[in-house]
């Protein structure tokens, strides 16, 4: 073990020295985005209001109004890094996941256009790694991943205007360690609301009753030589066969929320017959094809960026790997609904799937059973 602990440790060394194209990058962004911010600001941050949001743990979403109301507003956030180890499946499959607040995915954050996020990122002494974080939301320094790097014992305040509408994933990008904090879990995404909340693009508002945040993850768990998932003392123990598998690009677990079956059974996405509600669904690394069994997206974002009209009555759409996407549908009859993703192995093999559990009339206009099963 100590033998692999040490290979464990030469490989991260190898790994951020391979990554030493980027890291000047990294280091001389701070002072030169701190000065740019300062020489540029137009608006006097003092003056705005503030308002501090409690984060949920997804599939929920904090309290938050759909149309903005008032001027743009300072809106505090506090997320903690959590190293923990979870279990992906009920085999007990164990990974060292590294978590924004301690869930895969990180809590969604909700804003609107030209907010201002301060975000306060503390990585306790008691993790092993340094972390920080890349919003694809924000303009400049990586993201904020060049403002942003912490080590155990460390906290950092980022503050950037959302300027763009949509949602948009947030993720950890340490230099040399990107991909294996990302596919550890260390992902989110953040919900920038346009100011008159969400509208089809011909001015018809699409008010949601219901959100969830579905965040997909995939994870790379290595095999021993009878085939059998490996467990670690360590995050660092794991690291390089990890990687081994990582580099084959082919995923043990595609899992909604962390786990296989975490959005199934008494934590089942719940609805009822009329009620619209808006999917947020993110993939910080890997294309996906979310699909609603039985039902269709009325209108989606598959891109996520809501200044482009939704599209209309989808049945399948493609998120990119590093998007989030939002998809809005008002239910029609009662039941169970898969929501999948529509790649059927991903989806029933490796576990990317959940329910909606539906509650109200069944419609028999839309469906009935003319003759049921039965002998000819
Ligand atoms: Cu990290």
């Amino acid at each position: 073990m100590a033998e692999q602990m040490k290979m464990s440790r030469r490989t991260m060394v190898a790994s951020v020295a391979l990554a030493g194209a980027l890291a000047p990058l990294v280091q001389a962004t701070p002072s030169h985005a701190q000065k740019a911010a300062v020489a540029v600001s137009p608006v006097d941050i003092a003056s705005l209001p503030r308002v501090k949001v409690e984060l949920a743990k997804p599939p929920f979403v904090h309290a938050h109004t759909q149309k903005a109301e008032g001027g743009p507003k300072v809106v505090e956030f506090t997320m903690t890094i959590e190293e923990k180890k979870i279990i992906l499946d009920a085999k007990g499959t164990e990974v060292h996941a590294m978590t924004f607040n301690g869930s895969v995915p990180g809590p969604l954050m909700v804003v609107h256009q030209d907010d201002y996020v301060e975000l306060t990122l503390i990585n306790p002494a008691t993790n092993s790694m340094p972390h920080n974080i890349d919003f694809h939301s924000a303009t400049g320094a990586l993201g904020g991943a060049g403002l942003t790097l912490v080590s155990p014992g460390e906290k950092v305040i980022l503050r950037f205007k959302a300027t763009k509408a949509g949602v948009f994933v947030y993720h950890c990008a340490p230099p040399g360690m990107v991909p294996w904090h990302v596919v550890s879990g260390m992902n989110g995404a953040i919900m920038v609301l346009p100011r008159e909340g969400l509208t089809d693009g011909k001015g018809k508002d699409l008010t949601y009753d219901r959100i969830y945040y579905v965040g997909e993850q995939d994870f790379y768990v290595p095999r021993d030589e009878k085939g059998n998932f490996k467990k670690y003392e360590t995050i660092g123990e794991a690291y390089a066969e990890m990687v081994e598998v990582m580099r084959t690009l082919t995923p043990t677990h595609v899992v909604f929320n962390g786990a296989v079956g975490a959005l199934t059974g008494d934590n089942a996405l719940k609805a009822a017959v009329g009620e619209r509600v808006l999917i947020v669904h993110s993939q910080a690394n890997r294309d996906t094809r979310p699909h609603l069994i039985g039902g269709h997206g009325d209108y989606v974002w598959a891109t996520g960026k809501f200044r482009n009209p939704p599209d209309l009555d989808q049945e399948t759409w493609f998120i990119p790997g590093g998007t989030a996407g939002a998809a809005y549908y008002t239910f029609q009859q009662p039941g169970v609904y898969a929501y999948v993703n529509h790649n059927l192995i991903e989806a029933f093999e490796l576990g990317a799937a959940g329910h909606f559990v539906v509650t109200g009339d069944w419609n028999d206009d839309l469906m009935t059973s003319v003759l049921a099963p039965s002998g000819s």
